[in-house]
């Protein structure tokens, strides 16, 4: 677990933007701990390109690479994590097809969902969203109460997710989480490097805060 939860740090979530491999690249010099995949409006065939790429990426400098909701494509280019979310077909279906080595995050909204991801097999859940956001216009803003209560709930690492800023990411409850998992406040920045620089201060203060 204290491996998992290292490389969940500081995990960037891509998006629909251009030049992403290049901003991706930036953003891992800068010092994100893994990348996760996330496209929503590209066929298999573009995704799967993707896919390699940002592998190649993340393998050069040995961070995680993670594919989000598309089960096979996780298997066929061999991510090291699958993150899906309660409308996926689920955590039981998506083992039989990644098996056992590779990680399976799950995105949760409530103590119940969180015991049910962890009680199925999830390595790590993702909770959100803590703040507003426009990347992902359907999830509402949870109470910070909720993901204590799931903190206390639940034994495995926990990514906060959702409109996590450098400003917000202090009102953060002390040790509720391992790590935050970001798109806008890197990938949207003009120098994504630089941003994820600036994060990834504001994450350990936060994370180091919590273990003193
Ligand atoms: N999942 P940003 S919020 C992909 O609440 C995603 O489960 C969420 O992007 C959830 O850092 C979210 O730009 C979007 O707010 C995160």
């Amino acid at each position: 677990m204290a491996a998992l939860a290292h490389d969940l740090r500081l995990y960037l979530v891509t998006d629909e933007y251009p030049d992403l491999l290049s901003r991706v690249e930036k953003a891992i010099q800068g010092g994100i701990t893994c990348v996760q995949l996330r496209r929503k409006k590209i066929t298999d065939d573009q995704f799967i390109e993707e896919a390699l790429q940002v592998r190649q990426l993340c393998r050069l400098y040995q961070i995680p690479f993670a594919i989000n909701d598309r089960v096979e494509i996780a298997r066929a280019v061999n991510a090291d994590w699958l993150h899906i979310g309660q409308e996926d077909k689920g955590i039981l279906f998506a083992r039989t097809i990644v098996g056992s080595r590779t990680k399976i995050g799950v995105s949760v909204h409530s103590v119940e969902e969180a015991l049910e991801a962890e009680s199925s097999g999830a390595d790590y859940v993702g909770v959100g969203a803590l703040f507003p956001t426009s990347s992902k216009p359907d999830t509402i803003p949870l109470p910070l109460d909720t993901l204590r209560s799931i903190r206390k709930a639940i034994g495995i690492p926990i990514v906060g997710i959702g409109g996590i800023t450098e400003e917000n990411i202090k009102r953060v409850p002390p040790d509720a989480v391992d790590g935050f998992a970001i798109i806008s406040s890197i990938l949207s920045a003009p120098d994504p490097k630089s941003a994820a620089v600036r994060m990834r201060e504001a994450v350990e203060t936060v994370l180091n805060y919590q273990q003193i």
